[in-house]
C-alpha cells in the first residue's frame, strides 16, 4: 500500500483519563521512531517487536514502559506508529505525552488517528464510523453489531450492490459509445437488475429503525401519583439507591434518569408524582409538568399504582394520559395485601413489591418483550442516519432509472440516474466525500482514537 498523504506526527493519550492498570500513549506519523529514540533509554525499535525500557525527560526517569513499534503501512493509521504502555496514572500518562510533544509531535485532534486510517485506506468510512459506534455502544448487543460493521459487513454489501449497478452501467455506456459494435442492453434486463438492487437496498433500510433504536436506546418513564413507589421501583430496576424514597408525597420533584441494558439501552425515568393539590409549591408544580411531558415522550410508560388503595380518581387521570401509548400496568406494595384480596382492575397488571422484589422479574421480562417487539435482537445491517440518507438517495435514483426503463426511454437518460445512484453508494464507504462531511464525522470521535 502506498501512503499518499504526508502528515505531521501526532500524539495523544488513548486510554481514558483516570487511574488504571495501564495507560496508552499513541504516536503516529513520520517522526514517531525518531521521537521514541529521543525520549527512551533504548535506541532500536524493530517493527512488530515488543520493547521494554524507560521514558526519559533529559536525565529524569518518567516511567518504565512497554513500547510497541509499528512500521508503515502495517499499523492502525497506516503510518509509522509507536504505542507506549505505561503505568495507568493520570499524571504519569500526561508526563509522557508532554515529553512526546516536546520532542516534535503535535496533539492529535478528535478522531485523527482513525481519520488517517481512513485516508490511508486502512478502513472504509463505514468501518471508521463503526469504530466510533463500538466505543460509544451503550449495550453489549449494539457493540456486537458495531463490530460486524468494523469487520466490513456493510461495506461488503454496499460493494456488491455497487458492482451490480456498475455492470449495468458499463453495458449501457458500451451501447452508447459503440452503437455499431455493441447492442444496447434490453429493457427487460435493465428492469430486472434495477428491481434486484432496489430490493437489496430495501433490505438494508428495513433495519434502519432497529439500528436507530439500538444506537439511541429507548425511554421508559415510571408514572403514577405520589407515594405509590415510583422511586422505589426506579431504584430496584437499577439495583441502586439512586432516587430518594420517603413516605412524604412530593419527594421526587425533578426528573431522574439512568440507563439500564435490556438488549437495547433503556433510559429509565423517575418522575415527580402527578397530583392536583392546593399544598403543592411552585417547584413541585414544575416537576409535575415535566412528568406529564416525560410520559408523552416516552417510548414505554410504566403506570404504577398502590395495590392497597386500588385505582383512585387521581390514578385514573394519569392512566388517561398514557392509556393509548405503549404501557405496562403495575400494582405495587403487594406485600401488604393477601393474594386472594387482589382484584385485577386493569388487564395484564403485573403485581410487584419493591420491598420483597416479588414480580420484578416478570416486569423486566415484559419490558424486554416490548423492546424486542420494536427492535429485533439480530439486526442484519446496522446503519446510521448519514448512511441511511445515502441509501435513500441511491434508491430514488434507481427508482427513476427503473421508471425510465419501464417507459423504454433513451438509455443516455438512464445512465445519468445510475451515475448518481453509484455516487450515493460511494459516499457510504467514503470513496466520494467532501471535507465537510469528513470533519463532521470525525469531530464526534474521542481524542486518541
Ligand atoms: N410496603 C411497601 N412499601 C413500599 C413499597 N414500595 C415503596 N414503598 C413505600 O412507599 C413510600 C413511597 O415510596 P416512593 O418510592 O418514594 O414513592 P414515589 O413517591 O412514587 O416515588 C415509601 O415510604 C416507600 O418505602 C412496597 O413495595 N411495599
Ligand atoms: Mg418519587
Amino acid at each position: 500500500m502506498n501512503i499518499t498523504q504526508e502528515f505531521e506526527t501526532i500524539a495523544a493519550i488513548s486510554t481514558p483519563l483516570g487511574t488504571g492498570g495501564v495507560g496508552v500513549i499513541r504516536i503516529s506519523g513520520g517522526k514517531s521512531f525518531e521521537i521514541i529514540a529521543n525520549i527512551s533509554d533504548k535506541k532500536n525499535f524493530p517493527a512488530g517487536k515488543i520493547c521494554h525500557g524507560w521514558i526519559l525527560d533529559g536525565e529524569t526517569k518518567i516511567d518504565e514502559v512497554i513500547i510497541l513499534p509499528f512500521k508503515s503501512p502495517n499499523s492502525y493509521t497506516g503510518e509509522d506508529v509507536i504505542e507506549i504502555q505505561c503505568h495507568g496514572g493520570i499524571n504519569v500518562v500526561q508526563n509522557i505525552l508532554d515529553v512526546v510533544l516536546k520532542n516534535g509531535a503535535r496533539m492529535a485532534e478528535r478522531g485523527e488517528f482513525t481519520k488517517r486510517a481512513f485516508l490511508n485506506k486502512k478502513l472504509d468510512l463505514s468501518q471508521a464510523e463503526a469504530v466510533d459506534d463500538l466505543i460509544h455502544a451503550k449495550t453489549s448487543n449494539f457493540a456486537i453489531q458495531s463490530a460486524k460493521n468494523l469487520s466490513g459487513v456493510l461495506g461488503v454489501k454496499i460493494g456488491e450492490i455497487k458492482s451490480e449497478i456498475f455492470e449495468v452501467t458499463s453495458r449501457i455506456v458500451a451501447g452508447i459509445d459503440f452503437p455499431e459494435d455493441v447492442v444496447e442492453p434490453e429493457y427487460e434486463y435493465l428492469i430486472d437488475k434495477f428491481k434486484k438492487s432496489l430490493n437489496d437496498i430495501d433490505k438494508i433500510l428495513s433495519c434502519a429503525k432497529s439500528s436507530d433504536i439500538m444506537r439511541q436506546g429507548i425511554k421508559v418513564a415510571i408514572v403514577g401519583r405520589p407515594n405509590v413507589g415510583k422511586s422505589s421501583l426506579f431504584n430496584s430496576l437499577l439495583n441502586l439507591d439512586r432516587a430518594i424514597v420517603t413516605d412524604i408525597a412530593g419527594t421526587t420533584r425533578d426528573i431522574i434518569k439512568e440507563n439500564i441494558d435490556l438488549g437495547v439501552s433503556v433510559t429509565l425515568i423517575d418522575t415527580a408524582g402527578i397530583r392536583e393539590s392546593s399544598t403543592i409549591d411552585k417547584v413541585e408544580k414544575i416537576g409535575i409538568e415535566y412528568s406529564k411531558q416525560s410520559a408523552k415522550e416516552a417510548d414505554l410508560n410504566i403506570f404504577l399504582y398502590d395495590a392497597t388503595c386500588g385505582l383512585l380518581d387521581e390514578d385514573k387521570e394519569i392512566y388517561e394520559i398514557i392509556k393509548d401509548m405503549p404501557h405496562i400496568v403495575v400494582a405495587n406494595k403487594c406485600d401488604l395485601i393477601e393474594l386472594k384480596d387482589f382484584k385485577e382492575i386493569l388487564p395484564d397488571t403485573v403485581r410487584i413489591s419493591t420491598y420483597t422484589k416479588d414480580g420484578l422479574d416478570e416486569l423486566k421480562s415484559k419490558m424486554k418483550k416490548f423492546v424486542c417487539s420494536i427492535s429485533p435482537e439480530d439486526t442484519e445491517f446496522v446503519t446510521n442516519k448519514r448512511q441511511q440518507n445515502c441509501l435513500i438517495r441511491c434508491k430514488e435514483s434507481l427508482q427513476n432509472a427503473l421508471n425510465a426503463a419501464e417507459r423504454e426511454e433513451l438509455q443516455d437518460m438512464i445512465y445519468i440516474d445510475l451515475k448518481s445512484a453509484l455516487l450515493s453508494l460511494d459516499e457510504i464507504t467514503g470513496e466520494v466525500i467532501t471535507d465537510e462531511i469528513l470533519n463532521n464525522i470525525f469531530d464526534h470521535f474521542c481524542i486518541g482514537k
